[in-house]
């Protein structure tokens, strides 16, 4: 066999490595060498010849999009295609494409060794060739090694013994046999539902039962083609951009927020309407609020009851230890109709475990089965496990199997740190568990390709993700599955199916949308993260934000929530308002009063919110973020009432006028008159009007540091601190924050530019103290002052200098910064645990400063 010298090997001739060939070889122009284990193009399509095998994505989504004319001239014949017509799909794509000719079939990779004075790749294979490339494309697929020697004894065993992705090409006759299917994943659930009504008997092994929903399929009619054709374009678009990467409806709600009756008809709609609609339309907390989870489940349990006719076998149906969705989502055609028929029956395999195959059939342990054929669809070694097996090498003679002793990871689920120009596509740790896979390849694909030119613009030999960025994207990878459902469950998707196997998420569970929107910071910000021959470039925002605060982010994108700058102001108002469902629930022993304070021409609502704690209390006047422009005092109740319990006092949250329709100064000005207010009235609620705090949050922030300053020059009354979160303190600030994090998230520059401007009103007001009190020529005299930034937030670095400009000024400062947090991580304390943070960093500098010891002229802090 020759050798060669290419600039990328490729590795599997799926989805992932035909398109990767097509993209480096016909798009750029690379020099590529590919191989395959099979005897041709298919990949998973290609092992996976079990009866029933199928897609459950429609196929008119689940194929490719890179090419308008391959889309519009394959004609599928089923919404869910099954997989000979997938496999001569992909042959047809092979052809059309000219793709075989780079490959070698029949061909498995037995090693592969970075080579660091050569920076190259030395990949040796069965057939005896060794080939040198610059580039190293794992195309190999998650599901390329499936899972072997589960059960001892399977030698001795009289009959066939079958796993299904070992399928034989020419099929099997089971017609009027005794057969055993163990597993009833998805793959499982295909092949029972697809030969119960030719077998003898079928006997189903079944260790844990799942929440199979109806998949739809029937045949594409003309008119569905031509209405695919039409829309494709459109539907290439909506499908990337949404949570599964199909273009189903959003879930825009909670399935809280509905009626018994209300959810019925949701879930039947959906249910019935095929695919993954059920997760992904119906509503949008399921995968991570147990209580709107279980009446997701309760439904899916309630229709296997009606199917399925003997009562017991119903319920050894059903699913009971684990929420819906979090096990990789199954769907049948009839499968549970199969229990019905006279010579189908179930093994409960987790009361009565296998024990072992024996020369008639599998034995339990309490009784022994006799079969002709058993079939194993017990899975794969998810993941990267063919990588794994391949002998690879990299950087200091490092095994790529010690790298991932501790669970496979892998920077994007592209890049390992020490293995220099190799890239997975959709590896360990991407988000294409969740993400309709031919798109998940495409944009995987794209991104490694256009990484490889990144190198060549640039005139780079080898890209490595940093050892910092992989660490990173592992723990937000982690974080983020700890904002849901899944580690609730043991599943391939936490890399529980394998024994032994370390338990480690992965997949990043965000939906697809997050994931595009991190890649493409990475790449629009110069592949941060990447190393570019010893050359690291930084984090990106992205990833290190909280993985909590990414999920929210995420969990806006998937409902195709549109960013706060393209908004209305009325929609901007009510999507403020929207993240009231994002928080704790409300302190249930602080008491909430209403009552008026009076401004300028009238009156106002303020709220007070008193902890059970014997009074008189201290007071802290807080006032809510929302741009000048919105926001609310009920959006603002949970942070208030645990304001409140937090520091001991009474927290006195004013309504002030919002702009446009009022203003600067009219904020400032009811602000101020809010704290005269609780000055005089705050012994009718338990508070002390000695011992009064100001605080907000945001725009809040600003307009406390700005009463502050005007309590100080229009006599009082005396405060004793300030707290100041994420303050905006100058409109027209220059710090390298804002240039940073110019979109956010959440408050984007363009955001806080257009509602400046809305609460200015002249713009000439931005240089007033009054509105940009860091330019206030004095700053002496002012109370203590918290000031409390977030790391990723385009506001910090103002806020962060004008706490320094108010110690330099005398004032006692404590600056916190939070990292990893973003702008109003304070109003979203139910997505974002680490916001108790900030309530702590109040609480431990207002208690001392506001006790009832201290006197208020007393410097509270050195
Ligand atoms: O494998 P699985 P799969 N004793 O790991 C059981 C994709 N796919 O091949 O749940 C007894 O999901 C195991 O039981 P438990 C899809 O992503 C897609 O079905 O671990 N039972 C489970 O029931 C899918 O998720 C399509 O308790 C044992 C089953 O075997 C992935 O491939 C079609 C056992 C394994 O289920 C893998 O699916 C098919 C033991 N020792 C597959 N060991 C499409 O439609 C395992 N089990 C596109």
């Amino acid at each position: 066999m020759t050798n060669r010298d290419v600039d990328a090997v490729i590795v599997g001739a799926g989805f992932s490595g035909l398109y990767a060939t097509h993209r480096l070889r016909n798009v750029q122009g690379l020099t590529v060498q590919c191989f395959e284990a099979g005897e041709g193009p298919g990949g998973v399509w290609y092992w996976n010849k079990y009866p029933g095998a199928r897609c459950d994505f429609e196929s008119i989504y689940y194929s490719y999009t890179f090419d308008e004319a391959l889309q519009r001239e394959w004609r599928w014949t089923e919404r869910f295609a099954a997989q000979p017509e997938i496999l001569a799909y992909l042959n047809h794509v092979a052809d059309r494409f000219d793709l075989r000719r780079s490959f070698r079939f029949n061909t498995r990779v037995t090693s592969a060794v970075w080579n660091e004075e050569t920076n190259r790749w030395t990949v040796r294979s069965d057939d005896g060739s060794v080939t040198t490339a610059r580039f190293f494309i794992n195309a190999a697929g998650a599901f390329s090694v499936f899972k072997k020697n589960d059960f001892p004894g399977q030698d001795d065993f009289h009959g066939t013994v079958l796993h299904t992705s070992q399928w034989p090409a020419e099929g099997v006759d089971l017609t009027g046999k005794r057969v055993a299917v163990i597993g009833t994943g998805s793959t499982g659930i295909q092949v029972i539902q697809t030969i119960a009504p030719q077998v003898g008997e079928l006997t189903v092994f079944q260790r844990t039962p799942n929440f199979a929903c109806p998949l739809g399929n029937r045949p594409l009619t003309d008119e569905d083609f031509a209405q695919a054709v039409a829309d494709f374009s459109r539907n290439r678009q909506e499908s990337r951009n949404s949570i599964a990467g199909a273009p189903y409806p959003r879930a825009v709600r909670s399935a809280l927020m509905d009626t018994p009756e209300e959810r019925r008809k949701v879930y039947d709609e959906f249910y019935n309407g095929g695919g993954f609609r059920m997760i992904t339309s119906s509503y949008y907390d399921l995968i991570f609020n147990p209580v709107a989870n279980a009446t997701a489940a309760d439904f899916i349990r309630e229709q296997i009851r009606e199917r399925v006719h003997d009562p017991k076998l119903a319920e050894l149906l059903c699913p009971n230890d684990h929420p819906y969705g979090v096990k990789r989502a199954t769907f049948e055609i009839n499968y549970f109709e199969a229990f019905n028929l006279p010579h189908v029956h179930l093994v409960d395999a987790r009361t009565t475990p296998i024990v072992r195959i024996t020369e008639k059939g599998i034995a339990t342990t309490d009784h022994e089965y006799e079969f002709d054929v058993i079939v194993l669809a017990t899975g794969f070694d998810v993941g990267a496990g063919a990588l794994a097996r391949m002998g690879v090498i990299g950087r200091g003679g490092r095994k790529l199997t010690d790298h991932w002793a501790h669970g496979q990871r892998a920077y994007l689920g592209m890049a390992t740190h020490g293995f220099p120009n190799l890239f997975h596509i959709n590896g360990p740790q991407s988000a294409a568990a969740l993400f309709n896979n031919p798109l998940a390849i495409e944009d995987s694909v794209d991104f490694v390709g256009d990484l490889i030119g990144y190198l060549d613009s640039h005139g780079h030999t080898a890209a490595e993700v940093t050892d910092l960025a992989e660490d990173r994207y592992n723990e937000l990878v982690r974080e983020v599955a700890d904002a849901t459902l899944f580690p609730t469950a043991t599943t391939w998707y936490m890399g529980d199916n394998i024994p032994g196997k370390p338990r480690t998420p992965l997949s990043l569970f965000t939906g697809a949308p997050m994931y595009r929107a991190i890649c493409a910071e990475v790449e629009t910000t110069g592949y941060a993260g990447f190393s570019f021959d010893g050359e690291n470039r930084p984090l990106s925002s992205l990833i290190k934000l909280d993985g909590s605060a990414v999920f929210f982010l995420a969990g806006l994108q998937n409902m195709g929530a549109k960013p706060l700058e393209d908004c209305t102001l009325e929609e901007a108002r009510a999507a403020m308002e929207s993240f009231k469902l994002m928080q704790l629930p409300v302190a249930d022993d602080v008491s909430i009063v209403d009552a008026r304070y009076p401004i300028d021409g009238g009156h106002r609502k303020v709220r007070l919110y008193r902890p059970p704690i014997e009074g008189p209390l201290p007071v802290v006047v807080f006032y809510h973020g929302g741009g000048w422009i919105g926001g609310s005092l009920d959006l603002y109740d949970e942070p208030c009432a645990t304001l409140a319990r937090r520091v001991g006092a009474v927290v006195v949250s004013p309504d002030y006028r919002l702009a446009p329709e009022h203003p600067f100064p009219a904020a400032t000005d009811d602000a101020v008159a809010a704290v005269r207010w609780a000055a005089d009235h705050i012994t009718e609620f338990g508070g002390d009007p000695e011992r009064i705090a100001v605080a907000g949050e945001s725009a809040g922030a600003n307009l406390a540091a700005v009463v502050a300053l005007r309590l100080r020059d229009e006599g009082g009354p005396q405060l004793r601190a300030q707290v100041l979160i994420t303050p905006p303190v100058d409109f027209l600030a220059d710090t390298e924050s804002r240039r940073q994090f110019p979109h956010g998230p959440i408050i984007s520059m363009e955001l806080a530019m257009r509602m400046a401007s809305l609460y200015l009103g002249d713009p000439a007001n931005a240089v007033s103290p009054h509105a940009s009190p860091a330019r206030a020529e004095d700053l002496s005299g002012l109370p203590s002052a918290l000031v409390v930034t977030m790391e990723i937030d385009p506001t910090r670095d103002e806020a962060e200098n004008y706490a320094q400009a108010l110690a330099t000024a005398g004032v006692p400062t404590v600056c916190r910064r939070i990292d990893r947090l973003c702008h109003t991580a304070f109003e979203l304390s139910g997505a974002i645990p680490r916001a108790a943070e900030i309530h702590t960093a109040i609480a431990e500098f207002l208690t001392p400063l506001l006790s009832a010891q201290r006197a208020a002229t007393e410097p509270a802090l050195g």
